[in-house]
Parts: structure tokens; sequence; C-alpha cells
């Protein structure tokens, strides 16, 4: 489709209107000038689907959206690692109350293309449903569907059928971008109907490609970049693109490829994901820059970190965290670790932030690249099973400040300030006249020094490897704030009056100072607050933060008729304060863990939300407001000193939930592929001689890697049959299937033998690419016997590499390479056999070629009353597959939102693994003797948390120990009152 003059026409509008104000004041130089005409003010109406045009623009500050500055604060989820799309609405509210006002998505094409010409947006895969729910909530949608996305995932995203397919990958071979484009238009066909410049959906940026930087400076990527952003455009996509550069290496700035004569549609961002023990870096135009120089590379495009840390992954075995999982991730990666890095980036004048991850959820199936297992938890701020974590602070603080103190939209660099012990960076609003100070401390201890403001030298202290944010000058609704110590959260007007609330760490001493030209009335509504007027017109007011909640202040008279009221709170205080925005008024709600959703009707506020501790809930709102309706339910309030509405009562915490004990399993053993008399004349013929993959194919021997044949995930099954072994001492197989991966081989029903990948270290596990490696296995004096013979091999692959530098390394061989015989030389018949048709619900990543899964043993409805009946723990010494099964009824009532987990324990020396499918759905895989992986979550939706489910294990046997399953149990992982309707999926 050609672009509409319409559509086109708001891509220009918005497009002039930023290059007329950014290019005004070229590199560095700051358009005073340019930043008048954009209105500053109160936060505009969260976005939604409005039936409005909207222009999308934006200057070398920030983005412009209808004109207006916008500072995107957005969160990282993807909707392929929650299969639940009832939970994705969950999410989204968690991260809009949370302070963000966009969430960033990958779509991932190997998630919803089984085969060629195949695409499947149905079910846990309707992005048409993410995308309305993602404007439903009102938040901004940035949009990543690659082709490529690396993102921890199968082949970084590449289908794997597209590993058999001609041509290079990532560069502009024809076959390949005719796959390409394929995708493209079935993405584009939905998002088209989602675009905010439409009205239609709240889709605001639109990234191509990933850290590509494999080309970043010859004509194959310039043609292949110009190839994906002319294609975007031609399916109607009119809002921003952009790329996210692997670092600040300055790959991929306006101007750099063709756009097919189009300015103006391109912004420029790059990724970084410090650790925890590096010196936050400088760049942007405040930085030194250097010859690459970030964001000082594209200087009339605002800053940009497309993917920024919120966490980071895990890979097999634990080797990131110390074998201690994503809790460690989330203990190194923590606030402090959020807040120095994020602070650092606001002080570089970065405007646009994506919080990679903020939900990491789960690589459920085979979604997984072989160097992480199945959680994703990421130890980002919201933990796999949904939990807010203490790391929502920095973000909730940062978030709501970003949209609701316009004054952090536009700051220029202003004179360098020192302090001992503190790396300082000062900036002003030119418009505002506001001072930002940004004290970061990069030692261990905590600093207390003396730092030089414009409004004099306040004592600050930052503890170690934190930053501290102090404002002066800002305007507190009608009211000017001197100085504070404690760090500016929002300011509103809700119904008659100002409301600004200041936050800091728990145990801090509050500071705040007004300017009061004229005394006001001062009233100290919570008795740890003190104030004082001094003789310079100023009001000082002290506040310890403590672990008692909210501290309130009020301040009415002197220079204005409005009250304002200062609220003051700890981190955990913060949290659980929410401003939102109705058609009749701004609120601000304070109490329960999560509010939801906000409704005037009349004088009634009708509320949705969670509670899990006990709590008050108090409100801030329009005149007359006297009713508190809570889920439903109204509750006894009083109005306070402040103007609040407040329960006079305490909401209960959430209730107890109480899990089963699971029992009643049942057990059968499987790999009939093993014996000798199996019948396999419907597998398909491993005879092929050419293949696209990388891995060479051994001379005048047939191709035997499992994509070659249509077998693109789990596991696959291997018959070869030959006569003639009486010489025969040793089989030789060689195999290729990323870390973990594992083979078991039989000669006539006899097992040969195991052979695993070794565990991967810190170092090895990402650099050993391919993890290919030879399985010898000597054969016994009874199997050297004449006549006819199998070999039959399982081959447990563990899915394709990344291609993250875009050298095919996705092509990499998955299955056995080679076989090889000493002491003989049959001539050996191959047959493959994997996964059977892919589960039309549950897509092609959740399921392999085992016997079970190929006759359904994992499926609900599989009947399995003839099934020995066993008990756990067990332990039995084997090669092979067995399988067990049970079910378990929950009985959790409807209004409360319970997270749970299946664990599994062992003693970690035993070698086995275990496949986990609930309902049919494949939740992950554990390796007893590699971990860290114990517990497992099951989303609901795949949960029945009202009803009956049945869980089916598959568990693969090494001999060399003996082997589980040992203790195997639920966990209660989160509980809340309220959550959300959840539908079956
Ligand atoms: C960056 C990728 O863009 C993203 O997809 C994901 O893989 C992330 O890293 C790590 O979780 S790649 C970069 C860190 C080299």
């Amino acid at each position: 489709m050609a672009l509409s003059r319409r559509t086109f026409s708001a891509l220009t509008g918005s497009t002039a209107l930023g290059l007329a104000l950014g290019g005004s004041g070229g590199p560095g130089a700051p358009s005073a000038y340019a930043a008048r005409s954009v209105p500053t003010g109160p936060a505009p109406a969260p976005p939604s689907a409005d039936g409005c045009r909207h222009t999308i623009g934006y200057d070398r500050y920030s983005l412009l959206v209808d004109g207006r500055r916008l500072v995107l604060w957005s969160g990282e989820m993807h909707p392929f690692r929650l299969p639940s799309p009832s939970l994705w609405r969950d999410v989204l509210q968690k991260m809009r109350a949370h302070g963000y006002n966009a969430v960033s998505i990958y779509v991932a094409w190997n998630y919803h293309s089984p085969a060629p010409g195949s695409y499947d947006f149905t079910g846990v895969r309707d992005l048409d449903l993410f995308l309305r729910t993602a404007a439903e909530t009102g938040l901004y949608v940035v949009l990543r569907p690659g082709p490529y996305i690396n993102a921890e995932v199968d082949g970084g995203g590449f289908p794997g059928w597209l590993s058999a397919t001609r041509g290079t990958a990532r560069t502009d071979d024809p076959t390949y971008l005719s796959h390409v484009d394929e995708w493209l238009t079935q993405v584009n066909r939905i998002v088209r109907r989602h675009l905010f410049t439409q009205g239609t959906g709240t889709v605001l940026l639109y990234q191509i490609e990933n850290e590509y930087d494999a080309h970043p400076a010859d004509a194959t990527g310039r043609a292949y970049m110009s190839h994906l952003y002319k294609k975007v455009r031609s399916d109607g996509i009119d809002v921003p693109l952009f790329h996210n550069d692997k670092g600040r290496n300055g790959y991929w700035v306006p101007g750099s490829f063709d756009t097919g004569g189009e300015k103006g549609g391109w912004l420029y961002g790059f990724d970084g994901y410090p650790s925890p023990a590096q010196t936050p870096p400088d760049w942007g135009d405040y930085g030194p820059g250097g010859p690459k120089g970030g964001a000082g590379a594209s200087p009339s495009t605002p800053g940009f970190v497309p993917e920024f840390g919120g966490g980071w992954f895990d890979p097999w075995g634990g080797a990131f965290f110390d074998g201690k999982g994503y809790a460690e991730a989330r203990r190194t990666r923590d606030a402090a670790y959020e807040r120095r890095f994020y602070l650092t980036n606001l002080a570089n004048g970065l405007t646009l932030h994506n919080v990679y991850m903020t939900f990491g959820g789960t690589s459920w199936g085979w979604l997984p690249a072989p160097v992480v297992y199945t959680s994703y938890d990421y130890g980002a701020a919201i933990d796999e099973a949904r939990n807010v974590t203490d790391k929502m602070a920095p973000m909730h603080h940062l978030g709501h400040l970003l949209q609701r103190v316009p004054d952090f939209a536009k700051l220029d660099r202003a004179a360098d300030v020192h302090a001992e012990g503190l790396k300082v960076y000062h900036l002003t609003n030119p418009d505002t006249g506001a001072h930002v100070y940004v004290a970061r401390n990069d030692g261990t201890d905590a600093v207390t020094t003396e730092l030089p403001t414009d409004a004099g030298r306040v004592r600050i202290t930052v503890p170690g490897k934190d930053a501290r944010l102090l404002t002066t000058g800002l305007k507190l609704g009608r009211r000017t704030l001197k100085y504070s110590t404690a760090e500016p959260m929002l300011c509103l007007t809700a119904g008659r009056q100002d409301i600004a609330l200041f936050s800091g760490r728990l145990g801090d001493m509050a500071e705040l100072v007004l300017k009061c030209p004229v005394e006001p009335n001062v009233m100290r509504l919570d008795p740890e607050a003190a104030w004082v007027f001094d003789n310079d017109d100023n009001l000082h007011v002290n506040v310890p933060l403590g672990e008692g909640g909210l501290t309130r202040v009020l301040v009415e008279k002197g220079e204005t008729e409005t009250p304002l009221v200062l609220l003051f709170a700890d981190d955990a205080t913060a949290v659980r304060m929410f401003p939102y925005d109705t058609p009749s008024g701004t609120l601000l709600v304070y109490g329960p863990a999560l509010l939801r959703h906000a409704e005037l009707r009349g004088s009634e506020v009708h509320l949705t939300g969670d509670i899990t501790e006990t709590t008050t809930i108090e409100v801030w709102g329009p005149r007359g407001i006297d009713t508190l309706v809570w889920n439903g339910r109204t509750l006894p309030t009083r109005v306070t000193l402040s103007g609040s509405l407040m329960t006079t009562g305490l909401v209960p915490a959430a209730p107890e939930v109480r899990l089963p004990e699971l029992g009643g399993w049942r057990m059968r053993r499987e790999n009939p592929e093993a014996g000798p008399g199996f019948d396999d004349s419907d597998w398909t013929v491993a005879d092929k001689r050419t293949t696209f993959s990388t891995t060479p194919v051994p001379e005048g021997r047939p191709v035997l890697f499992a994509d070659d044949y249509g077998f693109h995930y789990g596991d696959v099954w291997y018959r070869g049959t030959f006569t003639g072994s009486t010489g025969l001492e040793e089989v030789s197989l060689a195999y290729s299937t990323g870390t973990q991966g594992l083979l078991m081989a039989w000669l006539d029903g006899e097992p040969l033998g195991a052979h695993r990948m070794p565990v991967p270290d810190r170092d090895t596990t990402i650099r050993k690419g391919s993890w290919a490696d030879t399985a010898v296995f000597p054969v016994r004096e009874q199997l050297r016997s004449p006549g006819r013979h199998v070999l039959s091999v399982l081959v447990r692959r563990m899915q394709r590499d990344q291609d993250g530098k875009g050298l095919d390394t996705h092509k990499a061989a998955r299955g056995l390479t080679a076989a090889a015989f000493k002491g003989a030389s049959p001539q050996v018949r191959w047959r493959i056999q994997g996964a059977i048709a892919p589960d039309p619900v549950r897509g092609p990543m959740n399921n392999g070629g085992l016997y079970g899964e190929r006759q359904g043993w994992h499926l609900p409805g599989f009947r399995d009353h003839d099934w020995e009946p066993v008990s756990f723990p067990r332990t039995a010494r084997y090669q092979g597959v067995t399988w067990y099964r049970t079910s378990f009824r929950l009985s959790v009532p409807a209004d409360v939102d319970a997270s749970i987990g299946l664990t599994l324990e062992d003693d970690p020396y035993r070698a086995y693994r275990a496949q986990i499918f609930l309902n049919g759905w494949n939740m992950g895989q554990y390796i007893n003797n590699v971990g860290p992986q114990h517990t497992f979550v099951l989303p609901n939706g795949v949960l029945r948390t009202r009803g009956t489910n049945t869980l089916a294990l598959a568990v693969l046997s090494e001999f060399t120990t003996l082997s589980g399953p040992g203790r195997v149990s639920l966990t209660l992982l989160g509980r809340a009152s309220g959550g959300l309707p959840v539908t079956p999926v």
C-alpha cells in the first residue's frame, strides 16, 4: 500500500515542526527561542484510540506529540513470554500505575510462523488484542518486530524454517528479503490499525532490525536498512521509525542510509546494559562524545535509549549470578543501581527511555535461545510471577516525575558544580528557570556533603552506589520551591488545592524550603513534620522519612488562596501513591498495592485495584467527592484536614491461599523407537545431500540436520538401519544442539549410552556458539552379529543460536550431524522424526518429537487410567524417557489473584531433566543437575485457579546416575485481593 496523502501529512506535519525547532540551534547549542513555542503545563491525558489525528514530531530535547513535549518512560515486556492475554492487561496496568507511559514490545517472527507463508495471530499470539489492550490501558506502544530481535529467543526470533533457506540473513539478499517482506506485511497489516497518528491506537514509534552492527558502514547494510525502511513506510506505517544501536557507536543516525527522500521520520537510539561495577558513562549532548558520540552523533534528534538495563538474563547453570538465579540479579541490579544509571541518563539529556525488561516473563516451550533457561524474570521491576518488587521505587518515581513535572522534558547543561566525593550534574530548564542537580556517589560508602546550588549550599547525603536528585526553583502549583533534599515526584491540582509529593530513602531527613513572599498558615497534619518560617520569607519543612507512611503538611493563604498540600514519603510509601487523570479531574490515591482504574460518578469515586497488606485508602480529587467505592464495595470514609477522603477502617490484607499437595501420579515409560521392531515406515527418510546450513555435511553422506526435514523445535529421533556389523567396535555420533544438549543412543534396543554438552561457564556460555560435540560409544561383543540392525538416537537440541553478529549462526545444524563406525563400514539408511503438526492453539514451539508428545500424553484429555500409579520421590536408574501425570484442583476465590508455581527439587547430582506440561502447555524445562531454576511459573489462564488442572512431566534419564523426580509441589508466588478476570486460554 502506498502512503495515503493524509497519513503522510500526519508525518510530515509533525517532523517539519521537529526539524524547524531542532535544526535551529545546531549541535550543543540550546535553541531557547524554539522551546518557547512548546507549551508546558499539566500532563496531557494518557493516550488512547481517541479517533483524533495526532502529530509525532521532535526536536533535540524530546518528542513533540501534537506539539507538546513528551518524555517517554517505557517498559519492555514480551507478549510471547506471557501466554495468557488476560494477564497482558494485568502487567500493562501495573506499568501504567507505576509511572510508565509506554510499553515496548518485540514481535517474534518464529512465534507466529510455523512454516513459510503460514502466519498465526490468534489466541495467545493475538497482536491486535495486545495493541488494543495497551491503548485501553493508556500506554503508548513502541513496536519492534525485527525481523531480527535477538531477545534470548530461539534463532534471535528467526523462524526455524528460515534456517533451511537460501541466502544470508540480515543482509540485502533477495531471498531473505522476500521472506522478511512477507513477515512485515503480516505484522504491519495489524499495526496499521493501531497507529497513534490515526487516532486508532497508541503505536507511537516503530523499530526496524535490532542492534545491527554487522554492516554498519557498507553498501549491504545500507541497502538492507533502506529496504526495511521503505517496506514499513509502504505498508502505511507513518509514525517515526528508529533503530537501536548496539552501543554509543553512532550507527544508523539520520542520513546514514536512503529513506527514499523522506526526511525527519527517523530517530537515532542506542542501547546500554551497564554492569553494576561500572561508573555510569556520559553521552549525549553533555558528555565528551568522542568521535562516535552516542546521542551527540545525532544532534537533531532527542536522546533515546531503546533498551537500557532493567536487569539482566541468566544462562543455564546460573553462571551470571553465582547460581543464585534472578533473585541475585535483582539484588545486584537493585533500586539504587537503576536510580544511579537512569538519573545519569536524565542528566545527559535523554528523554526517551525504555527499561529492558520491566516484566521479563517466561521463555516457555522451545522459545528460549540456548543461552537462557525457562525463566526470563530478568531481575526486572515486575517479577515473573507478576509481583511488583522493591525495584519499582525508582521506576515509579522517575516515571511519574517525567510525566507530571514538565521541567524535566527540556534541560540544558548549566555551570559545573563540585561537591566533595560526588559527581554532580547541574542542569536548568531555560523556560521555567528550574535547576536540577543529580548528585551521584560512585563509591561504596555514603557521602554527606554540602552541595552549592543556585539556592545556596544544601547539605545532602548520598548512599554508596546511589544517586540523588535535587531541584530548586520548581513551580509547585501556584507556589515556588526554593529547594528540597527530598526528590520531587509529582505535582498536580486536585479539586481546589495543589498537591506536591516528595520522596526519599527510608531514614532520610527531608528538608524542603518553600519561597513564601507572604507568610502562609501552615499546619502539620502528621506529627513527624516540623516547620519554621524564617526572616527571609522561607518556609522550612523537615520530615524524617520513616516507616509510618505518608507525612502531610498543609500550606494555606499567604501569596495565594489556593492551598498546597505537601506530601512526604519514603520509597515504599511512594510506590503506593497513584495519580490518575479522569475526564472530570485528577485524582491522587494512596494506600493500595495497585490502582488499576479510577472513575468519578457524580460524588462517587470508583476505584479498582489490588490490596496485598492491610491498609487505609486515601483519595484526593475534585471538590465534592464524598463516597469511595473500592472494587465494587462502598467503604466508610471521612474527610481529612488535607482535603482527602480516607477510609475510617482498615482494608484487610489479601487472604491466605491454600494449595493442595500433589499426589496421585501415574507413570509410563516410552521410547519404543529404541526397539528394533518399532515401525518407522512413516518417518521421513533422511537422504538429502545439500543444505543451506552453515554446518558442513560430511563428504558422501546424507544431511541429518533436523531443520532440513522440517523439524524445527524440541526433540528429534533418528533410526538408522543397516546390515553387517560383524566387526563393529565403536559408533561415533556427532551432534549439535546448543548448550545443555543431550544425546541417547540404542543399538537394537540395547542402550549404548548418553552424552551431553558440557555445562558452560561464564566465559564459554556465549562464546562457544554452536555447541557441537561427538559421542563415542563402544559396541559390546553381543551386538556384533550379522543381519539387520537398528541404531536409534534421541537428540535433545536446545534451539538455534541467535545471530547477533549477522553471520547466519542461526543456521548452525541442530540434531545429528554425522555418524561414523569403527571396525565396520555399514551403509546406513536413516529416518528422522520430530514434532508432528504444530499445536494449533499452543503454537509451533510447544512440542518436540518425543513419542509421548506425538501421542498426546501431555494433553489434559489424554486417558492415563491404565498407567502405573507411583509416588514421589522416585529413584531408578535407566536410560530413556518416562512420563508422569497427575491432576489437581484449585479453588482460589474469584477476587483473589494468586500466582502459583511448580517447584521441583532433588539431589543435584542426579542426571535427569523434565519438560513440564500444564494442561498441555509446555511451561519449561527443568534440568536437575544443572539448574539454577527450580520453580516454574504457571500463568493463570493456562492454570485454572478455579477448577481441575492436568500436569504431565516428560522425564529424560541418562543412566549415569539415579534419576528422580524427587519432590514436586505447588508454590504460592504472590497473592493480592483484586486482580482481573482471567479468561482460560
Ligand atoms: C540486547 C538485545 O537487543 C536484546 O534483544 C537482548 O538480547 C538484550 O541485549 C539482552 O537481554 S543485545 C546487547 C546486550 C549486546
